[in-house]
């Protein structure tokens, strides 16, 4: 294989999203193929792929069955229209997932990404109670360290410190938010969900208090929390919200952009906690990360509540050009078809405990501060170098590139999340090149 050195005006123009561009231009890396669970590099690397792309290849890359379904859509139906009119592979996904969420008679909303998926379902939590001339219900209760895009709802939601200071001025109003459940001192090496922090759920009732039930339409989390470094719910808190939201007539929303289509070794989070929310938000694995998509699976009452006025009326003013795109809907069916036919999901549940014990196996090492994991999800969290937030990281990801291994760096930690297709080899294998890429980068 050839190594090719990019002559720096080629990466001129693309203003690359969350990347340290200069230090980027100056360092470049760049995929130039993918099959499987591996990445290669133009300059010849290849890389197994600890993150499944960005959490959304969970299949690995190329997959035959979604390329094939691909390539046959764009050659009979390009593009689709969905604004007053219909195409058959819309309606089929749309039934497959409800179905493979088991809850078949939900309303499937499509939208292009997880950040459009959630200003979806806020949109629709807002307008569902003023359906039932519970207008007022307007506030929406996010959480502290939560990732739910960058649009302008879901920013305003989202509790990243760094996501929202520039933005002020942008954030939507009546949005409150929970305390984030992470507290080392009393949770740090847990395996799996932490005892402790359970009793931070009641703090939803405080808030309620606060600005009475009547004003709130909608309480949104992330199951597990993943992008701000797999922060996972205490056990009992997931259950003690749903309560709280049910006695109140507030909408639970999942977003479950990361964990839905099998992370944590069931279909979706919901099915892993035994909590049903009212709106789910998907996307990335979704397609497996082949054609954009994202969307919101609707509880069919809430719906129903829409379904008012005259019959030539418009329910909801809100969709995108792009809703129920024929490509992401060929991708879509296919992936699942695949997720479900070749038992991937349980192939996750299988992999868990590989995985759970070669993160904590790394618990020794010098600059390792915690090891936090659910389903086939985990995050290390590195001692920072002093007065320099976020470099060890760098250095960590760019020592495990040198070990055969792409993994994710986000402030101060480390993601893994493979693709459920990776062997129990696979990844004792990681775990022996995380550790020397620690010891690398100290
Ligand atoms: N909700 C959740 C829970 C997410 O994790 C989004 C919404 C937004 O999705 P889009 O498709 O608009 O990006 C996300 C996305 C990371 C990482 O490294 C995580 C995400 C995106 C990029 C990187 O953890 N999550
Ligand atoms: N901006 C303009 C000028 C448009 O005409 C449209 C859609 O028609 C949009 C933005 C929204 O684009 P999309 O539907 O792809 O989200």
């Amino acid at each position: 294989m050839t190594a090719v050195t990019p002559a720096a005006g080629d990466l001129a123009n693309w203003w690359m999203p969350f990347t340290h561009n200069r230090y980027f231009r100056a360092h470049p890396k760049l995929l130039a193929s993918a099959a499987g669970a591996y990445y290669t590099l133009e300059d010849g690397r290849r890389v197994f792929d600890c993150l499944s792309g960005l959490w959304c290849t969970p299949l690995g890359h190329s997959h035959p069955a979604v390329v094939a379904a691909v390539q046959q859509q764009v050659a009979t139906l390009d593009y689709a229209p969905g604004f007053q009119l219909g195409s058959r592979p819309a309606f089929e996904l749309a039934a497959r997932i409800a179905k493979f969420a088991s809850r078949p008679d939900d309303k499937v909303f499509f939208a292009n990404s997880g950040s459009e998926a959630v200003d979806t379902a806020l949109k629709i939590a807002v307008a569902y109670h003023r359906a039932r001339g519970e207008g007022q219900r307007h506030r929406i209760i996010g959480r502290e360290r939560a990732y739910h895009g960058v649009g302008l709802g879901g920013m305003s939601v989202g509790g990243i410190a760094g996501n929202r200071k520039t933005f002020s001025t942008l954030m939507i109003g009546g949005v409150d938010h929970l305390p984030h459940t992470y507290n080392p001192e009393h949770m740090r090496f847990s395996r799996g969900q932490p005892e402790w922090g359970t009793h931070l759920a009641n703090e939803l009732e405080r808030i309620v208090q606060l600005h009475d039930a009547s004003n709130i339409a909608a309480v949104i989390v992330e199951p597990m929390q993943g992008s701000t470094g797999v922060i996972v719910p205490p056990v009992g808190y997931l259950k003690a919200l749903r309560e709280i939201c049910t006695r109140h007539g507030i909408l639970l929303i999942f977003d479950e952009v990361i964990t839905g289509f099998g992370r944590l070794g069931t279909p979706f989070a919901a099915d892993f906690f035994g909590v049903q929310p009212d709106l789910t938000t998907f996307a990335k694995a979704a397609t497996n990360g082949v054609v954009p998509l994202g969307g919101v699976l609707v509880r069919a009452d809430i719906y129903d509540a829409f379904m008012s006025g005259p019959e030539h009326s418009i329910e909801l003013f809100h969709g995108y050009t792009y809703s129920g795109h024929p490509l992401a809907m060929a991708a879509g069916k296919a992936a699942l078809e695949t997720l479900v036919k070749d038992r991937l999901v349980e192939s996750a549940a299988q992999l868990t405990p590989v995985l759970e014990n070669v993160m904590h196996g790394l618990r020794d090492q010098e600059l390792v501060t915690d090891v936090r994991n659910l389903g086939l999800a985990a995050a290390l969290e590195l001692k920072p170098v002093d007065g320099k937030p976020g470099l060890r990281a760098i250095r960590v990801f760019e020592a495990a590139l040198d070990q055969g291994l792409l993994v994710r760096a986000s402030g101060d930690t480390i993601a893994v999340a493979p693709p459920f297709i990776a062997t129990e080899t696979e990844l004792k294998d990681m775990g022996v090149g995380l550790a020397k890429a620690l010891r690398q980068a100290l």
